[in-house]
């Protein structure tokens, strides 16, 4: 197993609580490519050094004995990363490296594959931006070994771009056709359940529909839609889609490949936003997935559902309830309290269904 360690500045701006649930993320993120952190170094600063991010001093200074990287919850400058690998002798990797690792790692299909790889050429590109420095220097930390990475090295701007502009054409076949099956269910009731990594989303799409979407702890296990079909009542039936996950400083390229893939949420008339109830920073993961919300989905209906509640006690369930009066609170695990989910998905359709029927009469 791979080892690293996870370096922060703490500016005097920045909140002891907030910085620690930042870095428990950043720990969580590292396993899920199976690297284990050995440690966590931070460097009270005045401010962020824009040579190394932290002082040289320190970063001399770090015992690098059995350690492979160096991880960075923020961005790093191409030449920040090259100092920080001369003074340790460490691969740095930032939050973006590692999101974007894992998204490689976990693309199965076609657009999943096509969508990770237009992500990290246009990260690529953007870091040789103006600068004279060769690929070798630049490429994603990581993934960087092996052949995969000697043929990265050999690609020049230009490749890239030819490269881009190649799986761009062949993106857009794709989505023309999803763009298609979008349209031909307009008049199906469709929902999406929607959150933060890990929340339990594909877990409730099973438990609801019995698909077979593969569940685990891992962040972004899920990089593909999957619908099925939701049995609601008599000859009644909605469509469900398990979506992406989001997280906090998501890399903007990453976003930008998988808008198509996040399209499925903005189609939908119902969205259940997933919150994992025993995350120590929920009222955050709620707040970024809100925000994500917001943008293009802001007039659809939203249901906010707690899940794992079999993995928390009455103190903490009582304190969400009081928080979050409306939300509803589950285990798509153990099954507890579906029915209660089930029923206020009932009522909305029923409003859909009853304001659809009226807009017809009006044609
Ligand atoms: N105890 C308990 N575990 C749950 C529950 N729901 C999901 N899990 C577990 O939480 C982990 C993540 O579940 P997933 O369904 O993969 O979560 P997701 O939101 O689809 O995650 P990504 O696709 O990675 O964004 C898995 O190990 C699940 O078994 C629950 O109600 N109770
Ligand atoms: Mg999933």
């Amino acid at each position: 197993m791979k080892k690293a360690i996870i370096v922060e500045a703490k500016t005097p701006n920045t909140d002891t609580i907030t910085l620690k649930l930042h870095l428990d993320e950043l720990e969580r993120l590292l396993n899920s490519l199976n690297i284990e952190v050995e440690k966590r170094l931070i460097q009270n600063r005045h401010k962020i050094h824009p040579a190394t991010y932290v002082g040289e001093g320190f970063l001399s200074r770090i015992e690098t004995e059995g350690t492979d990287y160096i991880a960075f919850d923020n961005k790093l400058s191409p030449s920040q990363k090259r100092n920080i690998k001369n003074l340790t002798g460490l691969t740095p990797i930032d939050r973006e490296d590692i999101i974007l690792q894992i998204f490689k790692n976990h693309a199965k299909t076609k657009e999943a594959k096509i969508q990770v790889e237009l992500a990290e050429l246009k990260t690529i590109l953007s870091s040789l931006k103006g600068r004279k420095t060769n690929l070798a220097q630049q490429v994603g930390a990581i993934g960087v070994k092996g052949g995969k990475g000697e043929k990265q090295i050999e690609l020049d701007r230009r490749k890239i771009q030819k490269r881009i502009a190649f799986l761009n054409r062949e993106l857009k076949k794709i989505e023309s056709r999803k763009e298609n099956l979008h349209k031909s269910r307009e008049n199906t009731f469709k929902i999406s359940i929607a959150g933060y990594t890990n929340a339990g989303k594909s877990t409730l799409l099973n438990t609801l529909t019995k698909a077979n979407v593969s569940a685990k702890d891992k962040l972004f296990m899920t990089l593909d839609t999957t619908t099925r079909k939701l049995h609601l009542y008599q000859n009644r039936y909605a469509i469900i889609s398990d979506t992406v996950g989001f997280i906090r400083k998501l890399p903007h390229h990453l976003v930008a490949s998988f808008k198509s893939t996040f399209a499925v949420i903005t189609y939908s008339n119902l969205i259940i936003q997933l919150v994992d109830i025993t995350s120590n920073n929920f009222e955050e993961e709620i707040e970024v997935v809100h925000r994500e919300l917001q943008k293009d989905c802001e007039k659809i209906p939203k249901l906010l559902v707690f899940n794992k509640i079999d993995l928390t006690n009455k103190f903490h369930l009582n304190r969400v309830k009081a928080l979050y009066p409306h939300a509803i609170l589950i285990s798509a695990k153990e099954k507890i309290n579906l029915e209660e989910l089930k029923e206020t998905i009932l009522t909305h359709y029923k409003k859909w269904e009853k304001l659809k029927n009226n807009s017809k009469k009006h044609i």
